[in-house]
């Protein structure tokens, strides 16, 4: 059987279900294709001068790592002159991308962290790209902040990039969740893991162990019960995974199964992960692929944002799981 490119693919979802418009397939392909850029830059590494700090900070103030400017850049340019777009929001810039006044303007919202995980890049550990579309509000040609302020349950697109041993995207536009493997030889993402599910059995979970003196009891009672393994009130023994860059925490999870959390880590910090280009994104991908998201109380899809950088509590993973989880807020 021929390979089912990422175009291929697009096309014949556009075809089939009507489920894509030829706007929203242009800006996933040009998203793609920026990710193809992202991924030269993070395998070249020292060879091209990449690794190391930017020397400046982002709204979270966080210090920028040069490959977080590269890919933010890369991102910006790709998808700025396409007219599929009315603006654009990045974890790397404090206020939304306006589209340059040359270029048309089209439906919809990006919103993206540019190189996740970027605390791994110097130490050559996997990193991804991930994004969310939304829908620009009608009527809308120069959106503000409010105009992104969106629940997560309204994207109609997200994905991950996740550069590691192979180079992957992974996308759900509503419909399921595909992978895709990129080839290097022909240059094209090729379909290679198509309707990923989450295994419905755990055996492994994902947590920054240490933050427990932050963490609040529910969370302190569930993971106490996995680490008791078969002699605690679960009956089997779990494996810890942690990678630190959310793309491969979600990844695995989709591949192999397990749970991740990252969850509040005291009275002022509400979690580490931002609501809309971290959280949203993979918890749509999550739930399109029969697993559950939620901030430890609600469904992540569901919060109805605040502010464009906002950060969330996060437990995301086999819906078994995080229903415990979820439970245990709850008591
Ligand atoms: P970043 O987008 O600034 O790289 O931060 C997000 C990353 C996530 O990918 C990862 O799950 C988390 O930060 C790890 O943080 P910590 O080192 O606190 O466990
Ligand atoms: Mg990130």
């Amino acid at each position: 059987m021929s390979r089912i490119t990422l175009s291929r693919f697009l096309i014949e979802q556009q075809r089939s279900a009507n489920l894509l418009p030829a706007e929203l397939r242009f800006l996933i392909e040009t998203v793609a294709r920026a990710c193809k850029a992202i991924s030269h830059s993070v395998n070249k590494g020292a060879l091209a001068g990449v690794l190391g700090e930017a020397g400046t900070g982002n709204i979270q103030g966080e210090a920028q790592k040069k490959l977080d400017v590269i890919a933010n850049d890369v991102l910006l340019e790709a998808n700025e002159w396409g007219g599929s777009l009315a603006g654009m929001a990045s974890e790397e810039m404090d206020l939304p991308y306006a589209i340059p006044g040359q270029y048309p303007k089209g439906a919809y919202l990006l919103l993206f962290d540019p190189l996740d995980g970027s605390s791994n890049i110097d130490v050559n550990i996997s990193v991804g790209t991930i994004f969310s579309v939304l829908r620009c509000p009608d009527g809308v040609t120069e959106p503000t902040e409010a105009d992104f302020l969106q629940p997560g349950s309204r994207q109609v697109a997200a994905g991950y990039t996740l550069y590691g041993p192979q180079t992957m995207l992974v996308l759900t536009v509503g419909n399921g969740v595909n992978g895709f493997t990129l080839d290097r030889e022909t240059g094209s993402f090729v379909l290679t893991h198509p309707g990923m599910r989450v295994p419905a059995e755990t055996r492994e979970f994902a947590i920054n162990m240490s933050n427990q003196r932050h963490w609040e009891a529910p969370v302190q009672r569930y993971i106490g019960e996995l680490l008791a393994g078969s002699t605690g009130p679960r009956g089997k023994d779990y494996n810890m995974r942690c990678v630190g860059a959310m793309a491969a925490e979600v990844h695995r999870i989709l591949v192999r199964g397990g749970v991740f959390l990252y969850p509040k880590d005291g009275a002022e910090r509400p979690g580490k992960l931002r609501l809309l280009y971290e959280a949203n994104p993979m918890a749509f991908l999550v739930e399109q692929a029969g697993g559950a998201a939620t901030d430890g109380r609600e469904c992540i899809l569901d919060i109805v944002p605040t502010g464009l950088h906002q950060r969330v509590a996060v437990c995301l993973g086999a819906r078994e799981e995080v229903e415990i989880v979820t439970r245990y807020h709850a008591a």
